[in-house]
């Protein structure tokens, strides 16, 4: 059977740590679906739209990658898409509680789709999209943070706002 894997997230933007797991999980799934779904309790910079087209942009070298958005729940979404895993990754025990909730939830719903977690890479421990738009905001270097066209879109939604 083979692995089909949806890595879903806000992605607003995606970032250098949204990267490394779905580069990852791309070496280890047959197929990961790169799903954006709006996250009810947070504002977002960039429209769905712009997400995705962000994310197959940086995804265009990886065979096995497709990115779509989709509303509604996440485990609907991977249903329809016969995937058997839920591919989410880890920061700090700071993230542990939030993603335990989610996975506890999603097995409820659907016991047959399990999660795995991707500890993040060292390097961006510290990283989130939060924190990008923050130090994007007052012109703060964000190259090594984001891939460069996610830099420049970054740049053109703080200039035009301005
Ligand atoms: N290193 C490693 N992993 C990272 C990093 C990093 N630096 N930054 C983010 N990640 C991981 C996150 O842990 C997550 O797994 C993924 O990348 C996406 O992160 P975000 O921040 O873009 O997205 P979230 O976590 O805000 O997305 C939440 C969803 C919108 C996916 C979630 O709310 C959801 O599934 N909503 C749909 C409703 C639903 O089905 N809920 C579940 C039932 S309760």
């Amino acid at each position: 059977m083979a692995s089909v894997a949806v890595c879903s997230g806000s992605f607003d933007p995606v970032t250098l740590g949204h990267m490394d797991i779905i580069r990852r999980g791309a070496n280890i799934f047959d197929t990961v679906y790169v799903c954006v779904l709006n996250n009810s309790s947070k504002n977002s910079l960039f429209s769905v739209d712009e997400r995705c087209a962000l994310l197959k942009e940086v995804t265009k070298d990886i065979p096995n990658v497709t990115v779509e958005s989709s509303q509604g729940l996440l485990i609907d979404y991977a249903r329809s898409k016969n995937a058997n895993a839920i591919l989410r990754g880890l920061r700090a025990v700071s993230d542990f509680e939030y993603e335990m909730q989610i996975t506890s939830m999603n097995r409820v719903l659907d016991d047959k789709i399990e999660t795995f977690f991707m500890m993040t890479n060292n390097q961006y421990s510290f990283l989130s999209s939060s924190i990008v738009k923050e130090v994007a905001k007052y012109n703060g270097d964000i190259s090594d943070l984001v891939p460069p066209c996610v830099e420049e879109a970054l740049k053109e939604k703080f200039n035009k706002a301005e």
